[in-house]
């Protein structure tokens, strides 16, 4: 059989190296798009990295685009590279808007110039229902974005679609509720929660200061959502999927389950709430509705919630006592 190919960009992320793993694992040629840095972040991909074909590139430069798709040649292209963080957005909206908007863009353009064939996946997500119109949401759910990255966002969304409907492109918009591994960046509420839980349980550390407590979130597992991403694109036609596990926690209650997993009962004194950590504008509250990617793809989410926390907060302990020896 032919060997598939496929190009990530975003493929230092937390999805991308999980994405990597998954495509190798499915006998995929894998390419990824990395941004040049002075110091080098491949902390995710390390233990890949033989299996893997990097190219250098950049969401805001054209031409590096498309010279990856033509080095490349792919079968399907994930587009998860972005300005990923939602604080951020409010402090660089237009560098959110440049790579998380336009970027997707930058990207259709190389595929329709260079491999008009080449499936399209993007990673649109759940922060687009924003200020939420219905509870749970699906993929009729109208968008109410909070930040300038949902804006940026839902310029993705809808970019993705037009170039399925002006040149016949297969694009596909997986809309992902949020996802969490061990591999979270550290600013993220879920990692910032496990990592300072680890961080007391070891005495390094006496507390953690979070913003909103109330809010609520759909977590899963990235390990899960990433083959919902390749299961998109097996499809006949293009399609846009809500992938979720239709289950919701506060930022309260993830907190709780992670001191929990280290035995400490009386969690709360080791929390400070802090207004600087509140945003301009909060999502409060999202939950989805991903029964069409259940009967049409055949995905569904493997590990629960308790699963998900106490993953996380064992591997925090484990780095952090790798790095004291
Ligand atoms: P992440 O860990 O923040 O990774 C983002 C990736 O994008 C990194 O590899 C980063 O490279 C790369 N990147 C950023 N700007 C770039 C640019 N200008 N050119 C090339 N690469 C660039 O994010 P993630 O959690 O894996 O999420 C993957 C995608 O899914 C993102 O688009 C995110 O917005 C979306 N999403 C995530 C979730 C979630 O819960 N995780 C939910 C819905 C949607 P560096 O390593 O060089 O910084
Ligand atoms: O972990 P968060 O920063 O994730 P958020 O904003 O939901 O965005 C993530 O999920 C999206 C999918 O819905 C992705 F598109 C996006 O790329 C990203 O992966 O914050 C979650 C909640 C927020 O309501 C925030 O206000 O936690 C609340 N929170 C409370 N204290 C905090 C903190 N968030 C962060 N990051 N840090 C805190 O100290």
């Amino acid at each position: 059989m032919v060997q598939k190919r496929a190009l990530i960009t975003g493929i230092t992320g937390q999805d991308g190296s999980y994405l990597a793993e998954f495509l190798l694992s499915k006998n995929y040629k894998v390419f990824g798009l990395t941004r040049r840095t002075s110091t080098p972040n491949y902390e995710r991909i390390k233990h890949i990295e033989d299996k893997i074909n990097l190219i250098p590139g950049d969401l805001l430069d054209q031409q590096s685009l498309t010279s990856a798709l033509s080095y490349s040649m792919p079968d399907e292209v994930y587009n998860l590279a972005a300005q990923s963080f939602v604080a951020t957005s409010w402090s660089q909206p237009v560098l959110t808007g440049e790579f998380t908007a336009l970027g997707v863009t930058r990207m259709l353009e190389a595929i329709r110039q260079i491999k008009p064939e080449a499936k399209f996946y993007q990673a649109s997500s759940s922060e687009m229902f924003g200020k939420v119109k219905e509870t749970p949401q699906h993929e009729k759910t109208p968008f109410h974005p909070r930040s300038p990255y949902g804006v940026a966002k839902v310029y993705g969304y809808w970019i993705t679609i037009n170039y399925r409907e002006s040149y016949g492109l297969f694009t596909v918009n997986g809309i992902l509720f949020n996802h969490e591994s061990p591999r979270r960046g550290l600013e993220f509420v879920t990692r910032k929660i496990t990592h300072g839980v680890a961080r007391i349980f070891l005495r390094l550390s006496n507390y953690i200061e979070l913003g909103n407590l109330d809010a609520k979130r759909d977590w899963g597992f990235a390990g899960d959502y990433v083959q919902a991403m390749w299961m998109m694109l097996q499809q006949k036609k293009p399609d846009d999927y809500v992938i979720a596990t239709g289950e919701n926690h506060s930022v309260f209650e993830f907190a709780q389950e992670a001191f929990e997993v280290v035995g400490i009962k009386n969690w709360k004194k080791y929390v400070k709430v802090s207004k600087e950590l509140f945003r301009p504008a909060e999502v409060d509250f999202l939950i989805g509705d991903s029964a069409k990617a259940r009967k049409v793809l055949g995905w569904y989410p493997k590990v629960t919630f308790k699963e998900l926390v106490k993953m996380m907060v064992e591997a925090d302990i484990d780095l952090l006592k790798k790095n004291s020896r």
